[in-house]
């Protein structure tokens, strides 16, 4: 697949990512926007610079894996996939609608591209330490990238995972979206997950801090994820809702989405994002 190499060029892929979600939340009129905006450099980072993928061969064996564990954010990961040319774009326009390859969670079997089926949370890191002990049976070197949410650390299967991630020393690289939000409000108030940095150390793991809303630092830490062995994470702190103001921080729009009105004024302010990012320096 062709990648996009130039940083500016990642952002811009960025925002039209984000514009992509606004215009497909608005149509179906349901959806989480928090989630699938705050990810949006992350997965535009993954799908096109560092995942090595083909929308042609999207079962083929050598391919490197991206695991959603965190799956109701799945808006974020079809506008990627249809951007990168694993189905049509405007299939974007079925999201949730009765027979579209499109559910409001991931399905594996339907739609290319997709790794595992999710929705029930807490079970993505276990996915991916099952592929990466089969990818070592079947002597076969791909990269297995994990994400997941802060509000997936409230279940006990994650737990068991990094555990076992470390016991096998498997070669996974996961990334939490600690946007410090979950359904209910905020992360430290419902449960609180304190420091996973230092959680995540107890347990064995290597651990990578960056600001998932930052294309440098975002290619830093996945670029010094890819020369570490065995399980590291990348502790991404990112904004829910990032590009629009008035979402931003706001655990309500967890699980809501935008108005065709709310939506005309939404793209609009990204549209002005793009004008400014077209005008930065290189
Ligand atoms: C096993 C399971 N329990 C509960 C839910 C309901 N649920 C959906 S999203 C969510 C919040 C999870 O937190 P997080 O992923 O951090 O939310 P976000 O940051 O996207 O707002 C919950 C509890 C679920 N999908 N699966
Ligand atoms: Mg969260």
């Amino acid at each position: 697949m062709q990648q996009i190499r130039d940083t500016k060029d990642l952002k811009l892929m960025a925002n039209t990512i984000r514009q992509d979600i606004i215009t497909m939340l608005s149509e179906s009129g349901s959806g989480h926007t928090a989630g699938s905006l705050g990810m949006a450099d992350i997965f535009t980072a993954l799908y096109f610079k560092f995942l090595n993928i083909d929308p042609k061969r999207p079962r083929s064996q050598d391919r490197d894996v991206l695991i959603l564990s965190n799956g109701h954010i799945c808006p974020v990961q079809y506008a990627c996939l249809a951007r990168a040319g694993f189905f049509p774009l405007e299939e974007l326009k079925t999201l949730r609608k009765i027979g579209s390859r499109l559910q409001g969670h991931p399905h594996r079997e339907t739609l290319p591209g997709i790794e595992t089926t999710s929705g029930p949370l807490g079970s993505g890191i276990s996915q991916g330490c099952g592929m990466a002990l089969a990818d070592r049976l079947d002597k076969r070197k791909r990269k297995i990238y994990i994400i997941t949410s802060d509000g997936e650390h409230d279940e006990g299967n994650t737990w068991e995972a990094i555990m076992f991630a470390v016991k096998y020393h498997l070669d996974i690289t996961v990334i939490i979206d600690r946007n410090r939000i979950q359904i209910g409000g905020d992360t430290e108030k419902v449960m609180p997950l304190r420091s996973l940095k230092k959680k995540y150390r107890s347990f064995g793991w290597k651990v990578i801090e960056t600001q998932g809303n930052d294309m440098d630092q975002i290619i830093w830490a996945v670029k010094k994820a890819e020369k570490m062995e065995g399980p590291r994470m990348i502790l991404a702190h990112t904004v829910p809702g990032k590009g629009v103001k008035s979402i931003e921080g706001n655990y309500q729009w967890h699980g809501k989405a935008p108005s065709q009105q709310e939506a005309q004024q939404f793209l609009e302010e990204l549209e002005k994002e793009r004008f400014r990012i077209i005008a930065e320096k290189k």
